[in-house]
């Protein structure tokens, strides 16, 4: 894709000079400005979409751009047009939605709002923002890639952020209210790596954690006019502590945001020792500059890492022991995530940036399979984390494109049912008897209960087809008020091993929330780090579960013992551990981490897997390690 401004600034031929010519004359510009600022003055704010970390959407030209301790805003004047261009900084496709917006004084949406694609794309997009007031534009496929827009009526004091604001799902409320403070406080430690939550104490020994929000005024609700460095943090964080039982073999992380040496593209996968609590490992594969590790599986044989590749087009394959690079296979537009098929032991990946989930042989050899998620003619379903059942004939997929989620029949490779969903759904779990499964709305802040058959999704007494669980329910959004577990944004919804309990990462609120699968209600809620976002289970010694959290802006991962004391209920369930996921002096590496150590949490995966399906296929030396109950999670 060829920029417009840089083709304005280099061509030398009459055509393009007449072209500056007229648009100096338009806007009324002297003779005297260089020719930048004629080219700044097309597009009010360019965004140019890259892989990160960070400034995932950043401001590179345009009078818009502002250093107000991000790279990803832009304050602009009513009419500005804004540039978003997915070029040569990206390997892979994006979408530029738009999350939230202004509303007008009758309260009707910001003209041109809402904005969005059909489907993720390569080129540019550009949007004409009229209504004074805040905009956040979203990557439906990364929702961590922001750009804020503050449209800004130059005869009120302070910036506009408009008196509301309303997402994409229709939420609406006050510039004022607590989910509108906790979104700008979010966009503003998303968007610079500095603001990241640093718990290693040989770099941070007081464990602090600030946020500095610039001291401009901004103009909020009923013209009160407050500077937005109100909304700064400054606070202290948990440093590492270690789980007082062992787990059973090692916990892989994706440290998506890790730069190393060798590359220039971001990520690392890092292995933690659940017996000593050491990092031991830690895969760049700085020979395929991988990019963006985002999400993790492994064979039968508990031999190799499956690796997608979230900003390019691969999966690689590489040796779980020697970190040796085994493939690195071309699957499609952003790979999301990997998981077997307990029957074959072939390998599925969802195609985020598409419509399907390919099927791969075992060890990803080669292409058996595209398994589409929606039916001929529709609009791709951008299929984020899929599910597979215990028996290998059941996958699902929750599809952030189009606001549902497909049950495959694996056999055939056909659609057996698609139901609708909150907004933006991005991850399942499924209970290990496949008789329903969890969605994830990571706009809405909702779970979806989906039955697999019968209506097997608790409601009171009885069992219904289908039931929203609510993760806000005790929120006020406007003043903040909480009166029990809360999770907003949230992400990784896996179901326990023996089908107990449904632990959700929350993003936004930087919570852990537990569902218990018998009421289908939130139980239990625990604190977590910045972009709370992956969970999977993993044995632990002796009998019972962890389950194991990772954060994209922190460098730790938590240990979560859902049952202390054993009695199947998760309402004293605690975290009991804290691994910091930068590299030691024991670590095992293939490249040297340079910057954002260890940050960037995403995928988790336990070694052995402790799965009804999967536990069944380990390898002896894993089984010996293992309970009879653990290697039979359900009678
Ligand atoms: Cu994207």
């Amino acid at each position: 894709m060829t920029n417009p401004l840089r083709v304005l600034s280099t061509a030398s031929c009459r055509l393009a000079a007449g072209v500056a010519l007229a648009a100096m004359m338009i806007l009324g510009l002297s003779w005297g400005q260089p020719i930048e600022l004629v080219q700044a003055q097309s597009f009010a704010a360019v965004f140019q979409l890259n892989d990160g970390p960070g400034p995932w959407f950043r401001c590179s030209a345009g009078r818009g751009c502002v250093a107000a301790g991000t790279q990803s805003l832009a304050v602009v004047s009513p009419g500005s047009t804004i540039r978003f261009i997915g070029g040569s900084e990206t390997e892979t496709v994006h979408t530029t939605t738009s999350l939230l917006w202004p509303l007008k004084a009758d309260s009707s949406d910001a003209d041109n709002m809402p904005f969005d694609q059909a489907a993720a794309f390569r080129g540019a997009q550009s949007v004409t923002l009229h209504t004074a007031g805040l905009y956040v534009f979203v990557c439906k496929l990364h929702p961590f890639m922001l750009a804020a827009v503050i449209v800004d009526d130059g005869a009120t004091e302070g910036l506009d952020l408009g008196e509301q604001i309303r997402l994409v799902n229709g939420l609406t409320v006050p510039t004022t209210s607590d989910l509108a403070a906790r979104l700008l406080r979010a966009f503003f430690v998303i968007t610079n790596p500095q603001n990241y939550q640093d718990h290693n104490p040989a770099t941070n020994p007081g464990f602090t954690w600030q946020v500095n929000l610039p001291a401009v005024p901004v103009r909020v609700t009923g013209g009160l006019v407050i500077p937005l460095s109100a909304l700064s943090i400054d606070t202290t964080l948990g440093g590492p502590f270690t789980p007082a039982f062992p787990g059973v073999g090692e916990v892989w992380v994706d440290t998506e945001y890790e730069n190393t040496a060798g590359k220039k593209k971001p990520g690392t996968a890092t292995a933690v020792d659940t017996t000593t609590w050491q990092v031991t490992k830690k895969a760049a594969l700085p020979q395929i500059n991988m990019n963006n590790p985002h999400n993790m599986w492994t064979d039968r044989d508990q031999k190799v890492i499956y690796q997608t590749q979230w900003f390019s087009n691969k999966l690689a394959v590489f040796d779980r022991e020697t970190l040796k690079l085994l493939r690195n296979v071309n699957v499609g537009h952003a790979p999301a995530h990997v998981m077997t098929r307990v029957d074959t032991d072939q390998v599925h990946v969802s195609v985020n940036g598409d419509g399907h989930v390919i099927e791969l042989s075992p060890l990803a050899g080669h292409v058996d399979r595209r398994i589409p998620v929606q039916f001929q003619g529709e609009n791709p379903g951008h299929p984020h984390a899929h599910t597979m059942s215990f028996d290998g004939h059941t996958m699902v997929t929750p599809n952030s494109n189009t606001a549902d989620s497909t049950r495959i029949d694996v056999l055939s490779g056909t659609i057996a049912d698609k139901t609708p969903t909150g907004t933006l759904p991005i991850a399942t779990g499924m209970m290990p008897d496949a008789t329903k499964y969890y969605v994830s709305n990571y706009v809405d802040s909702t779970i979806t209960c989906i039955s697999i058959g019968a209506p097997s999704c608790k409601s009171g007494a009885g069992t219904v087809a289908v039931k929203t669980i609510n993760l806000l329910a005790n929120y006020n959004p406007v003043t903040g008020a909480v009166t029990g577990p809360i999770g907003g944004l949230p992400i990784q919804t896996p179901v326990s091993p023996h089908g107990k309990w449904v632990i959700t990462a929350n993003t936004l609120t930087a919570t852990i929330t537990i569902i218990d699968t018998a009421t289908d209600e939130l139980v239990a809620g625990l604190p977590c780090s910045a972009g709370c976002h992956g969970v999977n289970f993993g044995a632990k010694a002796g009998g019972g579960y962890y389950a194991y959290v990772s954060s994209k802006f922190s460098n730790d991962l938590l240990v979560v013992n859902p049952d202390p004391n054993g009695d199947g209920s998760a309402v004293d369930a605690a975290v009991v551990g804290r691994v910091v996921l930068v590299a030691g002096v024991g670590t095992f590496t293939d490249d040297t981490p340079t910057l954002n150590k260890g940050m960037g949490g995403q995928g988790v995966l336990a070694i052995p897997l402790p799965y009804l399906g999967w536990v069944q296929n380990l390898p002896q030396f894993w089984k010996d390690q293992l309970t009879p109950e653990q290697q039979q999670p359900i009678p």
